[in-house]
Formats: structure tokens, sequence, C-alpha cells
């Protein structure tokens, strides 16, 4: 079989300028595209929210990820949920928005946000491939309370292309945490998605403000040419 080689480093256009993408050095990051936050009947649906804004979100992420796969990149995939003992559950977080069924609760797809449930699961869509890491993590960033940080750094990774739900919650935390720890993030607008479309317009320009504050924004479409 024939060795990959990565693609050379592009700049990729995007806002506020153009992203130098290393792919050798770029990992593809997908937060949280789980069925409780996307599937009619989770967690997300339950709190109020109209998953459809999200499933948008799914078809550009599989090409995009299908892409990363073929140039042989490193993917990562994120899944928000707690212990089934729920000892890694801040009490905080359990009582929040005084819903009547919360984490941890019986739902239609199992315990709510409990690992090994159903609706915890990344959607079929985009399910991992064996080998790619798969982050569990208790808290809104992926960097919080998990070892994404150490993983990132064996493999020389230094950039990340940020996908997944929701814009303004574990998509935007996880790039301020990121760039808190040194490394450049580009989020492809199309590919990650709010069920609020005003925090998804803010979210977005609060990655891209003031020169770039937290990182780059572009679309998956510049992203596949850089890489195809
Ligand atoms: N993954 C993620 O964003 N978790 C959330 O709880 N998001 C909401 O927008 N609620």
């Amino acid at each position: 079989m024939l060795a990959k080689t990565s693609p050379k480093p592009t700049d990729v256009p995007a806002e506020p300028y153009a992203f130098e993408l290393k792919p050798a050095e770029c990992g593809l990051l997908i937060i949280d595209m789980q069925r409780d936050f996307l599937e009619p009947g989770g967690f997300g649906e339950m709190l109020g929210n109209d998953v459809s804004q999200l499933r948008r979100t799914i078809e550009p992420n599989r090409r995009l990820l299908a892409a990363w796969r073929a140039a042989g990149l490193l993917v990562m995939h994120t899944r928000e949920g707690h212990r089934p003992d729920l000892s890694d559950l801040p009490p905080s977080k359990k009582i929040r928005g005084r819903s009547a069924t919360s984490i941890g609760d019986k739902g239609p797809m199992g315990r709510i946000l409990v690992r090994g449930e159903a609706g915890h699961d990344i959607i079929p869509e985009l399910y991992p491939a064996p080998g790619e890491p798969v982050i569990d993590k208790p808290g809104k960033g992926a960097f919080h309370a998990t070892d994404l940080h150490s993983i990132l750094q064996h493999r020389g990774i230094t950039q990340l292309v940020v996908t997944g739900v929701t814009t303004e919650v574990c998509v935007n935390t996880t790039v301020r945490e990121a760039n808190d720890r040194g490394y450049d993030c580009l989020v492809p607008e199309d590919c990650v998605g709010s069920y609020f479309p005003e925090f998804q317009e803010m979210g977005l320009k609060m990655i891209k403000a003031q020169g770039g504050i937290f990182g780059w924004v572009t679309t998956s479409s510049e992203i596949l040419k850089a890489i195809g």
C-alpha cells in the first residue's frame, strides 16, 4: 500500500485573514455530534430547542470528515456526558434549568447524557472510525477534565479545525480553551450549528473579531479545496 503524503501548507481564505493550514499539524475536532443534541426526543429537544437548526450541519461535516480521512489526517471526536454513577456531574449542572427531567434521568434514548447510553453516542452519519480518538468530556470545553491536550501534544498538533454543536456553547468554549493553550483554530461556519440563529451569528463573530481574538472563520468548501 502506498504511504499517504500530507498535503502541503496552504493559505485558506478566512476571516479576519487567510489561515495558513499545515495539514500535518492540523487535527479535525468534531464537537458533540451526539444523538441527544441532534435527534428528535433527545436532551436538546427536551430543553425546548429546535433540532433542525443543528441537523443542517450533518452533511457538510460528513463531506469534511470524508476528505480529512482520505488525506490521512488526524480526526478526533468529542462527546459531552457523564459517568453512570454521575460522580463527575457537578450538582450545579444537574439542577440548572429546574427541569423535571435532567442529566442522568431516563429519557427517550436512555439516561440523558450518560456514557454508554444510546442518546449519548455520536450520530451514525459521523460515527468515529477505528483509531480515531473519542474524547469523553464532562464539561462544555473539550480540554476541561480530559486528555485532549496530551493527545494533541503527542501527535505534534498545533492547529485545529473545530466543527460540531453548539456554536456558542461547546464549540466556542473549546475554541477559547484551545486558543489559551496556543492552538490556532479554524471554524467552518457551515459545520457548526446553534439552536438560535442570533447565537450562531454572534458566536462566529466573537471568534474572528479583534483580528481573530480566538481564531478564524471560513467555510468547509474552502477547507476541502485546500486538502483535496
Ligand atoms: N455540546 C453543547 O453545546 N452542549 C450544550 O449543552 N449545548 C447547548 O446549546 N445547550
